[in-house]
């Protein structure tokens, strides 16, 4: 058993008794055997460190075996009669001291959780007691080996499952949206060849056997012009503050340095950073190196990396290189279920796509004014009923959304309801009214009642 003389978190007490079980199974000690286990202080370990050892040194764990043991030797009790503790008629072994600061200090450097770390601590103590060294570097892999042979079988070994928040930012039309669907596999965030297409955080939800990725689609950068461009710039920056890692993406084929410059000075706080070139498929290779050598000189960021989100080129190396950066958990943990894509509900999402579709059809001038709320969605008729306003800012907009004969809202419908149909995997009926709201981007109270504000 183990006697704890410090006290420490329920769960970590629980699977350091596990590491205890284990390691007593592998050396096939006799059970009424025990070890003193203590979390102490940097003072605290350094004196012992000074003391016994003449090292004046904060370390991570310290041992300190009652018995003479070799690795693989059996341990007898009826060796020890004189030395068992006749109150509880165990033999006691040895003492572990773990160094707590240090121990959160190693965990938060190797990016696994505390907990995991402090087994690790222990297991090591353990296998000290029973003999084991590491002076030599023969006898340090034999040990390292045991030690992990123990942790891994009890899952605890290495962290597998990695999670986090990873958010996209970059100029407007740089493809960020794009991206997010070709990361997720599904369409999350509406893309078009339009400026100023995404309005507001979008989060699409990348799942696999050991990770959960939630990515998080922003507003572009661009100038401010009216309200809704405010809420754009919040969005942006609530994004950036609660994220591990920054995809920072820049387009091939305009001045990669000059891009860069821009958009680095908004992001000087401290979180991972990777570079994406995006749209290679549509740059030379001997045009964009040059400039990527010499952003590599003076780009402040974690890595570099040349992709297209269009066709989906390195988007692969892209997941293996966030999961890299991502927080480790020796469970598996994720924030959203593992059936969720997006934040978005089905009404949400289908009113982005009469947006995206509009964007598509529509003159440069109208588009920026349109925003589309479902107002009522059937899911239980069959076509699936669907009904939308699409909202434009001028009286004279309305005419030229509705087409001659009603041709172009028409267009927009039909492109609408073929994606839609995609997506929901059903047959729809799609009503879309054209509606105007003056001026509404720069009503507070409309911009609010769209669900655009950042609350
Ligand atoms: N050729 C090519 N085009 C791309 C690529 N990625 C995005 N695009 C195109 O670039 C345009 C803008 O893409 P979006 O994904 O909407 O860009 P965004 O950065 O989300 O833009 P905003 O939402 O306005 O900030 C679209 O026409 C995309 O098809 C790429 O890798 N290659
Ligand atoms: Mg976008």
């Amino acid at each position: 058993m183990i006697e704890f003389n410090s006290k420490i978190d329920e769960k970590i007490m629980q699977n350091l008794t596990r590491v205890y079980d284990a390691v007593v199974d592998f050396a096939s000690l006799p059970k009424k055997i025990k070890v003193n286990l203590s979390f102490v202080d940097e003072k605290t370990i350094k004196r012992l460190n000074k003391e016994t050892r003449n090292i004046d040194k904060v370390t991570d764990v310290l041992t300190f075996p009652y018995i003479e043991l070799k690795p693989k030797q059996k341990l007898r009790l009826s060796d020890y009669k004189f030395d068992i503790d006749p109150e509880d008629n165990r033999l006691l072994i040895g003492d572990i001291y773990i160094c707590t600061k240090r121990a959160e200090e190693q965990s938060e450097e190797y990016g696994h959780s505390l907990n995991r770390e402090i087994c690790f601590l222990f297991s090591h103590g353990m296998l000290h007691i029973l003999g084991y060294d590491h002076i030599e570097k023969n006898d340090e892999e034999k040990m390292l080996k045991v030690q992990s042979e123990i942790l891994e079988k009890l899952n605890i070994g290495r962290d597998r499952f990695k999670c986090g928040f990873v958010t996209i930012i970059g100029e407007t039309n740089a493809g960020k949206s794009t991206l997010i669907n070709q990361l997720v596999g599904e369409k999350v965030a509406i893309v078009s060849p339009k400026s100023q297409t995404t309005r507001d955080n979008i989060k699409g939800i990348y799942n696999d056997k050991n990770s959960q990725i939630v990515f998080v689609d922003t507003p572009g950068y661009h100038k401010r012009k009216t309200k809704i461009d405010d809420e754009m710039d919040k969005h942006i920056k609530e994004a950036i503050e609660d994220t591990e890692i920054l995809l920072i993406l820049i387009d091939a084929k305009k001045s990669l340095i000059e891009q860069y410059e821009k958009i680095i000075k908004n992001v000087s706080f401290e979180a991972k950073k990777i570079l994406l070139i995006n749209k290679i498929d549509e740059t030379k290779y001997e045009k964009v190196y040059p400039q990527l050598l010499e952003l590599s000189k003076i780009a402040k960021v974690d890595e570099i990396l040349p992709i297209s989100a269009l066709k989906g080129t390195n988007c692969d190396i892209l997941i293996e290189m966030i999961k890299k950066y991502l927080p480790s958990y020796d469970y598996e943990m994720r924030y959203y279920p593992v059936e969720n894509y997006t934040d978005k509900n089905l009404r949400e999402i289908c009113a982005e796509v009469i947006r995206e579709k509009a964007l598509l059809c529509l003159d440069d001038e109208i588009p920026h004014g349109i925003q589309v709320v479902v107002t009522d969605f059937k899911e239980e008729t069959e076509p699936i009923e669907i009904y939308a306003d699409l909202y434009c800012e001028r009286e004279s907009h309305k005419p030229i959304i509705l087409g001659k004969n009603g041709e172009k809202i028409k267009e927009i419908s039909t492109k609408s309801r073929l994606t839609i149909e995609w997506i929901i995997e059903k047959r729809v009926n799609l009503n879309i009214y054209v509606k105007v709201k003056e001026n509404w981007r720069n009503d507070v109270r409309a911009i609010a009642e769209f669900g655009l504000n950042v609350e």
